[in-house]
């Protein structure tokens, strides 16, 4: 199915139906007085979370969506019907926006949340409503009022916990491949994965959403490669996990310039991104060559100030990978790995008892 994440609709929603004028009119009753129905309201338009959709597709072709109006009032007392809301299905994780002033005006992110987007006009009053002791016959009646209408930005930011950076060939689809049940095209050229793949990944006794992206590459602020539009899929993400590739194919890359431009893109797309905890590691360590440039970077990152670690892992023969997904499921789930039993001792160590002498 093709992945659409930002569209632009147009939305209107029913007008209300006037109020009737009518006079009663029965054989014996000269005079009947008013008997003018009121008009009924007009449908709102109403986006609702649909857990099964997870594209924007059906709102590309068909960007008109305008609900039913009131009917008008009637004679004999009869109000018109209201008209029916329209229903928009949009799929978790829909920003909506006004088109017009940017305005972010809902994140809908829970099943069957409901976000009205254009409220429907309201019907106006019959001449029965009108009538008085002094005015028994009022030749009047209200006119609905019209349904709201305006243009709207939908934007899909996908709910992952976990969001896969790196350049193009880093290993990310592998990755996702390897460690949760997601099937992406995987090959050995660069920009195979043109839109995001999610996939569950099961950690203990807990699980956790991963995102696969495209590749980044330096400039892709500036539109080189695939842009860096599809970042806004792991603005949502606690955590980053940034691919290295230790086997470098081109000249003039290295794990460490590498690093640091996807990290300047990152920061060139939104600071708040930049900001979010990176678990850096470096792919492929199979290859002897991806080994010591992994073993090289670990050693330049462990000696900072702040010591980072580097993961060497490899998805074809595993290597590392428990490592990584611990180290991710210690950050999305600190406090409660702070309260499991074991937490904070040295494993492998085991603690020698004080002898008293
Ligand atoms: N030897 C070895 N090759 C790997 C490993 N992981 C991935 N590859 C290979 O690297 C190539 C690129 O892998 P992908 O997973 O498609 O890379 P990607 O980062 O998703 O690339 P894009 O989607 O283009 O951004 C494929 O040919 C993989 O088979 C690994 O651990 N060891
Ligand atoms: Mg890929």
């Amino acid at each position: 199915m093709k992945f659409v994440d930002e569209v632009r609709i147009h939305v209107k929603a029913g007008d209300g139906g006037n109020g009737a004028v009518a006079w009663r009119r029965e054989k014996f009753i000269p005079r009947g007085g008013p008997a003018g129905g009121d008009g009924g309201n007009g449908g709102d338009v109403v986006l609702v979370v649909d857990p099964q959709l997870s594209t924007l597709l059906d709102y590309r072709y068909v960007r008109e969506h305008k609900a039913r109006s009131g009917g008008h009032g009637l004679g004999s007392d009869c109000n018109g019907v209201d008209g029916d809301d329209l229903v928009l299905r949009i799929p978790p994780g829909t920003v909506v926006k006004d088109a017009a002033t940017g305005e972010a005006l809902a994140d809908l992110g829970k099943p069957d949340e409901r976000f009205v987007a254009a409220k429907g006009g309201r019907g106006g009053l019959g001449n029965m409503n009108f009538a008085s002791s002094t005015n028994q016959a009022p030749r009047y009646a209200q006119d609905g009022t019209p349904g709201e209408e305006r243009e709207l930005v939908l934007e899909l930011k996908l709910l992952a916990d976990v969001g896969i950076v790196g350049y193009p060939n880093a290993g990310k689809s592998t990755l996702i491949s390897v460690i949760s049940r997601a099937r992406p095209k995987i090959a050995d050229y660069p920009f195979t994965t043109l839109v995001p793949n999610l996939g569950v990944v099961g950690w203990r006794d807990r699980s956790f959403v991963v995102a696969d992206i495209p590749g980044l590459i330096e400039g892709a602020h500036a539109g080189a490669g695939l842009g860096h539009q599809f970042l806004r899929h792991v603005e949502r993400c606690r955590v980053l996990v940034h691919l290295v590739e230790g086997a470098n194919p081109e000249p003039g890359r290295s794990p460490k310039a590498d690093l640091d431009a996807i990290d300047r893109e990152l920061e060139l797309y939104s600071a708040e991104l930049a900001k979010k905890p990176q678990i850096i590691a470096v792919t492929k360590v199979d290859v002897p060559e991806a080994r010591a440039a992994g073993e090289k970077l670990a050693k330049l990152l462990g000696r900072r100030k702040k010591p980072v670690e580097v993961h060497l892992v490899s998805a074809v023969t595993g290597e590392g990978m428990k490592g990584l997904l611990d180290a991710i499921g210690r950050v999305l789930f600190r406090a409660a790995a702070a309260r499991a039993p074991g937490h904070g001792r040295r494993l492998g160590k085991p603690r020698r008892p004080k002898v008293h002498a």
